[in-house]
């Protein structure tokens, strides 16, 4: 959510919304071969939550705060219990990008690779988001703000390129209590219109094409509320329109469960993309907290493609909520009642399913893209090769290799003329000029430094039909 909840009752009242409802529906069971959780024997009830998971193929995360990496409990704990990881904050934009183009992952180094030592799954969130976002972002133009969304992407998918499985690429952006498939009003809207989420959508592909791409939000939960249904058509019309995406996290801050909770996820599911619950946290005590968890877990576990869950945080003493008490240890770490009928229902799910397939592109390649052939280098000077990298109907997007020659070079210059109308709709690491159809790219303020023989790259999405014109390169 957005905004910080002041109190637990602040709390209550906003995450109250989500307690009426109607209906339940049922599936089949299924899910990723989750992390290194202990194997299970066959017929034995598992003991902790990720092997409990594991059996039939899921993971069970927690989100983890590098601040309280010193305190030995927590950290044992989350190493027992969990096969998954969400950085709690420090992947968000003002923590990896305080000011312009200095990327900073102290924070979230730390815990992916703790994470990555116990083999546990790792949830990257968030890219695009309207909260937490550093100053500088809002005092962009339309132009320089979606070159800083790419950038954006780019540097922090970038610098964890491989070890991520899921993505949450844009958070929070449809608006609460609106017609269906009304956004909330927030700098990406008001600058860059609707379309935001799809841009960024595509650059996390070319970013990071082994991560699984997902929308997150909360009261999405409620199958039948406008604000689902908003989400919901937006899903399919991504699939539709080859936009990749390839997952829904449902945050899943309440009270209770919606009673149709179960088939909503299905509901996703079968738009063709995996369900993940990925905040959950349920304020109450004793067997009222218990049997929300429980019905939580179920319908995740009837669901084939509901491939994990993941709680907000180990403990109360530290939520974000914790005058809720929402989670499944206590202050001292003690396992509630929720954490055993967490561990029940995953027993219950049993062995199963086989691993979720890595994400298929779903936007069409272009087969076999012609280079523009690498001329050969000059002392001093530098060239640049263009490729398409994905096209879709309308639109495309490339990479552009710039190489030095047999000496550095020190800043840099792109050329080409469109051939058919063709336009930049988004551009990163570089900065352009345009002049009809004359495109000019210079380097960014990070990328101008090329040493001898080295390379670096720029790229844009584009308008029109995709074309490789030739590329010239000069270096002053
Ligand atoms: O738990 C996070 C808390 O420590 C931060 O202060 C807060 C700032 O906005 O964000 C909390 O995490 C939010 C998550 O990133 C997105 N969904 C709602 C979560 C709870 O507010």
């Amino acid at each position: 959510m957005g905004e910080k909840l002041s109190s637990a009752a602040g709390a209550r009242r906003r995450l109250g919304g989500s307690r009426r409802l109607a209906v339940a529906g049922v599936v089949g069971v299924l899910g990723v071969v989750s992390a290194l959780a202990a194997s299970t024997p066959a017929g034995a009830a598992a003991s902790t939550l990720g092997a409990a998971a594991a059996q039939s193929g899921r993971y069970f995360g927690a989100a983890i705060s590098a601040s309280h990496l010193n305190d030995s409990t927590y950290v044992a704990t989350w190493d027992r219990e969990f096969s998954g990881v969400t950085p709690e904050n420090e992947m968000k934009w003002d923590a990896t990008e305080p000011s312009r183009n200095s990327f900073r992952f102290t924070g979230a180094d730390q815990i992916v690779s703790h994470a990555q030592s116990k083999g546990m799954k790792i949830r990257g969130h968030t890219l695009v988001w309207h909260a937490q976002l550093p100053d500088w972002v809002g005092g962009l133009s339309a132009s320089d703000l979606r070159t800083a969304l790419t950038n954006h992407i780019n540097g922090v998918m970038g610098h964890y390129k491989g070890k991520i499985a899921y993505w949450d690429v844009v958070n929070e952006a449809f608006a609460d209590g609106g017609s269906v498939g009304a956004l909330r009003s927030s700098v990406w809207t008001q600058k860059l219109g609707n379309g935001f989420i799809e841009e960024a959508f595509r650059a996390a592909r070319a970013a990071d094409p082994s991560a699984k791409l997902c929308y997150n939000d909360y009261n999405i939960d409620d199958a039948n509320a406008n604000k689902t249904r908003g989400v919901y058509n937006m899903v399919k019309d991504f699939k539709a329109r080859g936009v990749p995406i390839d997952c829904v996290g449902l945050q899943s801050h309440f009270g209770n469960p919606p009673s149709n909770y179960q088939s909503n996820i299905a509901q996703f599911a079968a738009l063709g993309v995996d369900v993940n619950i990925t905040e959950l946290d349920i304020g109450g005590s004793g067997s009222t907290q218990a049997d929300a968890y429980r019905r939580v877990t179920q319908a995740c576990m009837n669901v084939t493609r509901c491939t994990g869950i993941t709680v907000w945080g180990i403990t109360d003493k530290y939520s974000w909520r914790s005058g809720d008490t929402p989670l499944l240890f206590d202050g001292n770490f003690n396992k509630k009642q929720a954490y055993t009928s967490v561990l029940d229902a995953l027993n219950a799910a049993g062995p199963g399913p086989s691993p979720t397939p890595t994400p298929t592109p779903t936007v069409t390649p272009t087969p076999n893209p012609t280079p523009t052939p690498t001329p050969t280098p000059v002392p001093g000077a530098c060239s640049a090769t263009m490729e398409t990298t994905n096209s879709w109907g309308g639109g495309f997007q490339s990479t552009v290799t710039v190489r030095a020659g047999t000496s550095a070079v020190n800043g840099w210059t792109v050329r080409w003329t469109w051939p058919g109308g063709q336009s930049i709709s988004s551009l990163w690491n570089g900065t352009q000029t345009v002049s009809g159809s004359s495109v000019t790219v210079k380097n960014a303020a990070y990328n101008g430094s090329i040493p001898a023989n080295g390379s670096t790259t720029f790229g844009f999405t584009a308008n029109g039909t995709a074309a490789t014109p030739t590329a010239t390169c000069t270096s002053p």
